[in-house]
């Protein structure tokens, strides 16, 4: 690392050649939020000119501070000011008020608490139908059997989406958080998968293709209303099908991973399947499926010390944060006992995940129907990771089941 002294600096910047979107990195991103974090509250990437922000507190602050840190101009790496956007920038994600302030409140009503508890009961009967056929299976890949096949199943069936092509969905998902990093080859890659998908993707938005009273149709609903213009209206439903399925399905894995690598902590579970959503929690914060998202500065201000520039980028390391030393005890531990609200893993503020009930519930089901059948899982096979630019994500976990 090198300190570089600016004559309008105070303090010596810290400089560093980390690239976050290697796969080095991406492979293992914790020893290198280590040295990010222990480098100052707000780091120089030489790499791509951006600033970059990994302690807990710097995060909360960037994500807190939505005037300043502003979401509009992306919340990837592209300058939406400067650079094209790779897509038609989405209505909530990379909006700002008072456009975010719409596009939220219709989402929110969607994904409330209150539909969350309505919906519960479809939810864990899927739950509990496929975790049946998983224990009976006995050798199963949490990834492609489990993690990949409850939030594919039962999302698309809330938003009232088709039967036929739902697994296009993980290459959009794919994709999209591929799109947040450089267009280095892993994003390359994704996008070529993706492209035959495009136009499906795009034809699900339309209101004949989702189910009257789905979660997909309410935001026509909402568009009658007059809340959005019908224009608006398919690019909401876009949010739905980009950010609902990915996330989950890598919560899940990351979930179950954690919990297989600590069998002690899975014997809590497993002797107390009402601990399903403390476990659930602290995998969040241990191994959290989006790990980094941008902002970008709104105007010439100081932060924690630094000059920034307007229409710099600034790099949260959500997942960083979720094992900052100055704000957990003993951050490098899976412990489904620890207090674990507080995490970034859903980010915070206005931009704070609009799904995380809806997240959270599947987390929650998905566990217990496992811990309630399960006695111990033993890893099989070398988990395979599947390297994206924003997600941590595993492409394989061969497991044995051991039924209570
Ligand atoms: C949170 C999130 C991730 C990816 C895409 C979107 C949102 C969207 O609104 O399209």
């Amino acid at each position: 690392m090198q300190f570089a002294q600016d004559n309008t600096q105070e303090n010596a910047i810290p400089r560093l050649d980390i690239d976050p979107f290697s796969e080095e990195f991406l492979t293992d991103p914790y020893p290198y939020h280590v040295e990010l974090r222990d480098a100052g509250p707000v780091v120089w990437l030489e790499k791509y000119g951006i600033w970059a922000v990994a302690r807990h507190e710097q995060v909360h602050a960037v994500m807190t501070d939505w005037q300043n840190f502003i979401s509009s101009a992306g919340v990837g790496l592209a300058n939406f000011r400067t650079e094209k956007p790779f897509r038609p920038p989405s209505l909530i994600l990379e909006a700002d008020p008072p456009q975010h302030t719409r596009s939220r409140a219709i989402l929110s009503r969607i994904l409330s608490p209150k539909v969350v508890m309505q919906i519960k009961a479809d939810f864990q009967k899927e739950a509990e139908t496929l975790m049946d056929k998983l224990v009976e299976q006995g050798e199963v890949d949490i990834i492609k059997d489990l993690a990949e096949v409850y939030p594919l199943k039962v999302f698309p069936d809330a938003l009232g989406l088709t039967e036929e092509g739902r697994e296009n969905l993980l290459l959009y998902g794919n994709m999209v958080f591929n799109a947040f990093g450089p267009r280095n080859k892993i994003f390359q890659d994704a996008v070529e998968r993706y492209e035959p998908v495009r136009d499906w993707i795009m034809t699900q938005c339309q209101r004949e293709n989702l189910r009257p009273n789905g979660f997909g149709d309410q935001i026509y609903q909402a568009a009658e209303g007059g809340e959005i213009t019908m224009e608006e209206a398919p690019m909401l439903v876009r949010s739905f099908l980009s950010a609902g399925v990915d996330t989950t399905v890598n919560g899940i894995g990351n979930a179950i991973h954690a919990l297989a690598e600590y069998p002690g902590e899975y014997d809590k579970l497993a002797a107390d399947p009402s601990r399903a959503r403390a476990a659930f929690e602290e995998s969040l914060r241990y191994d959290g499926a989006v790990q980094t998202f941008f902002r970008t500065v709104n105007t010439d201000l100081e932060f924690a010390g630094v000059q920034m520039r307007e229409n710099q980028k600034v790099l949260t390391f959500l997942a960083s944060a979720n094992r900052d030393p100055r704000h957990w005890e003993n951050p490098e531990v899976f412990d489904i006992d620890r207090k674990a609200t507080g995490h970034m893993a859903f980010g915070t503020g206005i931009h704070g995940c609009v799904g995380q009930a809806i997240a959270r519930m599947e987390g929650e089901l998905v566990l217990s129907a496992l811990a309630k059948r399960v006695k111990r899982i033993e890893i099989t096979g070398e988990p395979q990771r599947r390297l994206n630019n924003t997600l941590r994500s595993l492409g394989s976990l061969p497991v044995r089941l051991i039924p209570h």
